[in-house]
């Protein structure tokens, strides 16, 4: 009896479940009714087996982190998310905006412990526009040259590149001269235009989001992805949320890496909602490599889930643990995350290893620095 098949009879499979377990382990794509399935399962250990097959099939035993830390520049923001503890009103107390010498100097501290990325979001100022940014990545650059800059969200983007009167294809080419080398996935949140609507009014939408990493991904600038779940969505919506990243993805090919993000409650105006459980963060994981499998990597933001969730979410297909973050963001600290988020590179390397697999430290660009 293959492996395959002996998989399927110990957990006792029939009917479509069967069908769709015996595509994941031959390699063919899952359809979207396959997803919905998988996620209506409440067998968490097949969807384990399933996801980890899928990730094998695409980076071994690999498991990646770096040495990174995060710039807030701002978190005055002219958009009003519900779910978000963090924005303030210009003038607010707990507003804060840097300048462009604060931003310098704290990348001169992080980058002399070792720092080979820096991970820049913040509110989306009104007053900021992207000949700012291009200043700051300018310099950041030339203070330090060989730090990886992976900045912006595609709603900061496309609303600076608004500000400075400016497409965005002409926008992301002025950051891309002065530094850009990579763009994080947040801002996505939820595709569905009905819940986008409801929980974020005045964000860039959908189309809008998908269309900056888009013309990113063509002017050769590799972007992530993210999902916003656990808020008012069901699985249908996380399908077809999946499912849109998945077709710009055969387009384009520009993803690196999906982040999903739990929805955090403290702070913000959804504190009613209840968390989702660990069981259903496991889950997403699992159904999200299954049913991604043209974007390469799954990552687990720990400071979001916590490390020790994020190493169970190495039984669940995902393949990077982000980095050392160093205790330099606030985002999720404010709405309930990891306080003071920090980890260094033993421990990080150490979670990997616990779980028998081998730990990489990766480059933004997921070019080896050192396996271990
Ligand atoms: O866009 C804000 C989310 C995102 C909450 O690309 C919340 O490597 C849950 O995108 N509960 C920003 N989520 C963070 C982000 C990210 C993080 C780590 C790695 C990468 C990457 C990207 O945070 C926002 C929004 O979707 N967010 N508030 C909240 N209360
Ligand atoms: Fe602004 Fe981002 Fe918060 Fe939305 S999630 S209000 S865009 S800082």
């Amino acid at each position: 009896m293959s492996f395959e098949n002996k998989i399927i009879q110990s957990v006792q499979l029939s009917g479509s479940l069967k069908t769709i377990a015996e595509k994941v382990l031959n390699g063919i794509q899952i359809s979207t009714d396959d997803a919905l399935e998988l996620y209506n399962s409440p067998n968490l250990a097949l969807l384990g087996i399933l996801a980890c097959e899928t990730k094998k099939r695409m980076s071994g035993d690999d498991v990646y982190f770096n040495q990174n830390f995060h710039l807030e520049p701002t978190n005055i923001c002219i958009n009003h998310c519900k779910f978000c503890s963090y924005r303030r009103r210009e003038g607010q107390k707990g507003a804060w905006e840097c300048s462009i010498e604060d931003i310098v100097s704290d990348v001169e501290k992080y980058t002399s412990k070792g720092a080979t990325e820096v991970h820049i979001v913040g509110g989306v100022h009104p007053n900021r526009d992207v000949n700012f940014y291009v200043d700051l990545l300018n310099a950041i650059k030339s203070s330090a040259p060989k730090l990886q800059i992976k900045a912006f969200t595609a709603v900061e983007i496309d609303q600076m590149c608004k500000m400075g009167n400016i497409s965005v294809h002409e926008g992301l080419s002025k950051l891309k001269a002065a530094g850009l080398d990579s763009m994080p996935g947040g801002g996505a949140e939820i595709f569905d235009e009905k819940i986008r609507a409801e929980i974020c009014p005045d964000k860039t939408d959908s189309t809008g989001w998908l269309k900056v990493h888009e013309t990113a991904h063509k002017m050769g600038i590799p972007t992530n992805a993210t999902m916003l779940y656990g808020l008012l969505e069901n699985y249908s919506h996380r399908v077809d949320h999946l499912n849109r990243l998945r077709e710009l993805q055969k387009e384009t090919k520009g993803f690196n890496a999906f982040i999903p993000l739990k929805f955090k409650r403290e702070n913000n105006a959804y504190s009613f909602v209840q968390e989702s459980s660990l069981i259903e963060d496991l889950k997403n994981y699992a159904v999200s490599r299954i049913f991604l499998d043209n974007i390469p990597h799954l990552k687990a933001y720990w400071p979001m889930i916590g490390k020790q969730a994020a190493q169970l979410s190495l039984n669940f297909g995902v393949d990077d643990l982000d980095g050392t973050i160093d205790d330099s963001t606030k985002i999720y600290s404010m709405a309930g995350g990891e306080e003071n988020p920090k980890a260094s590179r033993t421990e990080l390397i150490n979670m990997i290893k616990e779980m028998q697999l081998i730990p990489v430290e990766r480059d933004t660009l997921y070019n080896t620095i050192e396996s271990f």
